[in-house]
């Protein structure tokens, strides 16, 4: 199977994913669709998601590349819900390593640390395995990813956040590139810092037992999309650690073992 089995009309997934786009826009909290629509399913939610990427690419945003969400533990617990989620990723969420984000364009914004991969072949699902991604990776680097549901009070459920491109904002790649064949991805360690206070810290096995999992994950969700990962993709395994709320003035660093480390701050 892979075609989405979807509940809502056309018409509703179209209103839907202009519901969100303007949300994104204009940074403000929207109640969680499931409120209108309670019948809704997650393949709902990939189609609204796969009508915002749409769009987004019809008004020129490049797609770069696609992040695996609530792939840890620690995200699942701290966000109620047990199914891994994946979105896409565009060049206008990119920001340089450094950068400084204005709070002003953002709902609730919170930053996560992340292992990413760059890829050097196309991947394609539904057997995609661990395996066939590192065979795949052209190099891994450290990332902070800023998530911002558009969701009240940062409180969804699976297919409102899937719909909201899961919680997808900015992300920043940063720190030193490293052959995944030299690092083990699951025992690397990673300390996240705000304001020089360490704030979260774990090691990359939170993520599925190894971040490369998380990856074969995503492939596999493309493919019921109608997707594979394109060759040069940028993608993101998912917070190893709970998310951390910031505020205007925060700066924000993570620390990856053996691969230096990415940094964020925050204006109004
Ligand atoms: C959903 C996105 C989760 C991650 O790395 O787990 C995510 C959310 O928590 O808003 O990006
Ligand atoms: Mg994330």
């Amino acid at each position: 199977m892979n075609a989405l089995e979807t509940t809502l009309s056309r018409e509703d997934v179209v209103r839907l994913c202009e519901r969100v786009e303007g949300a994104q826009k204009e940074a403000r909290a929207i109640t969680r669709l499931t409120e209108e629509y309670p019948a809704m399913n997650m393949d709902d939610g990939y189609a609204v998601q796969n009508a915002l990427r749409a769009r987004f690419l019809q008004q020129g945003h490049k797609l770069v590349g696609w992040k695996a969400g609530l792939t840890s533990k620690a995200k699942m617990q701290q966000m109620g819900v047990d199914v891994p989620s994946i979105g896409f990723l565009t060049d206008r969420m990119a920001v340089p390593e450094n950068g400084v984000i204005a709070l002003s364009e953002l709902v609730h914004p919170r930053v996560e640390c992340e292992i990413a991969f760059m890829t050097s072949q196309e991947l394609s699902g539904p057997h995609c395995t661990a395996e066939q991604v590192l065979a795949a990776t052209a190099y891994v680097i450290p990332a902070i990813e800023i998530i911002d549901s558009r969701f009240k009070k940062f409180s969804f459920d699976l297919q409102s956040v899937i719909a909201d491109n899961g919680s997808s904002a900015r992300f920043v790649a940063g720190g030193r590139p490293r052959y995944a064949s030299e690092l083990d991805l699951r025992t690397l360690g990673v300390v996240m810092e705000k304001n020089g206070t360490i704030v979260e810290m774990g090691a990359g096995a939170a993520v599925m037992n190894h971040p490369a999992e998380a990856v074969a994950m995503l492939v596999n969700i493309l493919h019921k999309l109608g997707e594979t990962l394109a060759a040069g993709s940028f993608v993101m395994s998912g917070g190893i650690t709970a998310a951390v709320a910031v505020e205007p003035g925060d700066s924000v660093i993570a620390r990856f073992q053996n691969m230096g480390s990415v940094s964020v701050s925050f204006s109004e």
